[in-house]
């Protein structure tokens, strides 16, 4: 892909006030436009900060200003650095002063852009600079720096590799038929292509853990009529997000809102009192809770301590799959009646009040320890990009189409065939790591970063 050779430039810090703000120049005139604003005569010293005053509109600023010599830069062009109070209006000002001596505006994602087009990184390494930037949960801080790293770039390219030797070797045995041997026996090159599926398969693994780390765990909120089930949600979530009323049957709709308990991502799901009803608009509420409940990886299921078990709480809690729910009996600043050994030992249960919060961060706690068992390890090599899955879901098709045929065919195919389906991986592996990326994708994913990244 060809760049253009102008400087560009950007606040790399987020928007608003703070302790300092960057302002961020790459390409040729970056060293020129960065002394032209600072009035530093000499000539930078790569990777050194270098303390001086930048002209901000009429005035003129504390500066810290780091100088990054090309090839040795986030981007690979000489980059300039200016670090300066964290002030909107004075940032804004600097940008416009190195637009005035020859800069131009930075697109989003421009300058990781530009890394990738100089061999910094790879796609799979810039999209996880987005993720990274983009993370709100431990686990997504974890698994983005893990693919920063290139540990899953060098997993995919090894895969890559082994493939194209193989190409290379099948196309010898096609292009010189008269030798009368063949460079790799078919029937080695089927085992060898096999092999790599498994490596393959290991990278797409993970399904389930890829989404837990995406889009954070699904929690729903579960029980009978008017138990306090919204209550509790807004308890959780920390404001009135849902409609609380003493009037059983107030919620209907399924209301959802993510969040951070303890440091993991959840979707938290309110949703419809379960039970028999006549009403339509009720019964479908009722419906869309119990599909909730069937697909969550953790059910708070909610009963009201200050009363009876009835035929409602018996249902649901009938309809619970145990290994997935966590009891929470609610309503604790009533006198209680709710007899607490009722349901047996084996399920975990827990007491509050959603009134008074009385228990509500213990509870917090304890789905934080039922999630770290659900999302812990393993993500290192694990795949959260959904382009990256789709792309390596199609190599593995291809792959897989081989070892059929041949197996079909008793243990091997002709080169032809194996070659088509080898190049088909290729090409999806090539696409994913970027060096086979249309234009057009790319401009698509990296106008998914911020400005002045
Ligand atoms: N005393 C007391 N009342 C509560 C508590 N939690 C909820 N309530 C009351 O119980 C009633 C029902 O609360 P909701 O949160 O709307 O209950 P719900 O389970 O969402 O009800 P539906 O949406 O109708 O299924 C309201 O009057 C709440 O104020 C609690 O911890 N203590
Ligand atoms: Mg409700």
């Amino acid at each position: 892909m060809e760049i253009a050779a102008d400087t560009i430039v950007a606040v790399a810090t987020p928007p608003g006030h703070g302790g300092v703000g960057v302002v961020r120049l790459s390409g040729p005139e970056a060293a020129a436009i960065g002394a032209a604003l600072t009035g530093h005569a000499k000539a930078w010293r790569p990777r050194h900060v270098t303390r001086t005053h930048v002209t901000a509109g009429a005035s003129r600023a504390d500066a810290l200003v780091t100088f990054f010599a090309a090839p040795a830069s986030y981007t690979g062009e000489d980059v300039i650095e200016i670090a300066a109070h964290g002030n909107p209006v004075l940032l804004a000002s600097v940008v416009d002063g190195a637009v005035a001596l020859g800069a131009r505006l930075a697109r989003p994602g421009e300058f990781t852009l530009r890394a990738f087009v100089h061999g910094k990184l790879d796609l799979v390494q810039a999209e996880a600079v987005r993720d990274l930037v983009d993370a709100v949960s431990p686990a997504q801080v974890r698994t983005a720096s893990g693919q920063l790293g290139g540990g899953l770039s060098s997993a995919i390219q090894r895969v890559a590799e082994e493939l194209r030797g193989l190409e290379t070797l099948l196309e010898a045995s096609v292009d010189f038929p008269d030798e009368g041997y063949r460079f790799i026996d078919p029937q080695e090159a089927n085992a060898r292509v096999e092999s790599v599926g498994n490596r393959m398969r290991a990278l797409v693994a993970g399904d389930a853990q890829a989404a837990l780390v995406r889009d954070g765990a699904t929690v729903v909120v579960a029980g009978a009529p008017n138990v306090g089930k919204s209550s509790l949600f807004n308890a959780l979530v920390g404001t009135d997000r849902a409609i609380v009323t003493p009037v059983p049957g107030t919620t209907r709709d399924l209301v959802s809102e993510r969040l951070l308990v303890d440091g993991h991502l959840v979707r938290l799901v309110d949703s419809a009192g379960r039970r028999a009803t006549s009403d339509v608009v009720e019964a479908e509420g009722i419906r869309r809770a119990a599909a909730a409940a069937e697909s969550a990886d953790v059910v708070l299921l909610v009963l009201d301590g200050s009363r009876l078990l009835d035929d409602d709480d018996r249902a649901v809690i009938a309809a619970a799959d145990r290994a997935r729910t966590v009891m929470v009996v609610n309503k604790a600043d009533l006198p209680q009646v709710w007899p607490g050994d009722a349901l047996g030992a084996s399920i975990e249960i827990a007491f509050v009040s959603a009134r008074t919060g009385d228990g509500v961060a213990a509870l917090a706690r304890r789905l934080a320890t039922r999630l770290a068992r659900v999302d812990t390890g393993g993500e290192d090599l694990l795949v959260t990009n959904r382009r990256q899955r789709s792309l390596l879901a199609d190599a593995l098709a291809c792959v897989d189409h081989a070892t059929a045929e041949a197996g079909a065919r008793g243990g091997s195919l002709p080169e032809e065939f194996l070659m088509a389906d080898i190049r088909g991986a290729l090409a999806a592996l090539e696409e994913v790591t970027g060096r086979r990326t249309r234009e057009d994708v790319l401009a698509d994913i990296f106008a998914t970063f911020c400005i002045g990244k």
